[in-house]
């Protein structure tokens, strides 16, 4: 084992070993090349859609489709892991589940899980063939199946009195302004 080596982001290196047998005949082995890479792998983006398409909403609570593009220039992509989350980073709402490729759609079941309402974040981690990870989150997708209707959407409107006497509700006097909450 040699530990005093500098060897070059990128470089390939090859180990040649020469043999001499006490008949002073050498045999000479060079192994394959070592790609020497420094960098971890480059996740382009993680989509919360199909094909790198990214949505903020879904009306869809069985399953949730998702993407992502990874690349690592100097030794390639050995395979990425997938997880969802209440957060980004965060496996709390499906663990993580392994994946051979370096871009991919995937869409996983949501079923027995509850999810209405709950903003779901996709957490990709990439491992390259140097054994370095990389990671990187959706920006999220908000899971809606009930649309909003007048009996759960309600405005009220707050009157809003010139003078020190409250006015009443459904008439105001001031022209310039309307309170709603
Ligand atoms: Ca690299
Ligand atoms: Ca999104």
């Amino acid at each position: 084992m040699n530990s005093n080596l500098r060897m070059a982001h990128g470089s390939r290196v090859y180990v040649t070993v020469i043999a001499r047998n006490a008949a002073d005949l050498i045999t000479r082995a060079t192994s394959d090349p070592v790609v020497i890479d420094l960098t971890p792998p480059i996740i382009h983006a993680v989509a919360d859609g199909r094909d790198l398409n990214d949505v903020d909403f879904s009306a869809n609570d069985s399953a949730l489709t998702f993407s992502w593009s990874a690349s690592d220039p100097e030794s390639g992509i050995d395979h990425c892991t997938w997880a969802v989350g209440s957060g980004p980073g965060l496996d709390d709402i499906l663990p993580r589940s392994s994946s051979p490729d370096a871009t991919s759609s995937i869409t996983a079941s949501l079923s027995q899980i509850m999810v209405e309402g709950q903003l779901l974040y996709v957490t990709v981690t990439c491992y390259n063939h140097a054994e370095q990870s990389s990671w990187k989150s959706s920006d999220g997708v908000t899971i809606v199946t009930v649309p909003p209707g007048s009996t759960t959407a309600a405005v009220i409107v707050k009157t809003m009195s010139d003078t020190q006497y409250e006015s009443r509700n459904g008439y105001q006097s001031q022209r310039h302004s309307l309170k709603a909450s």
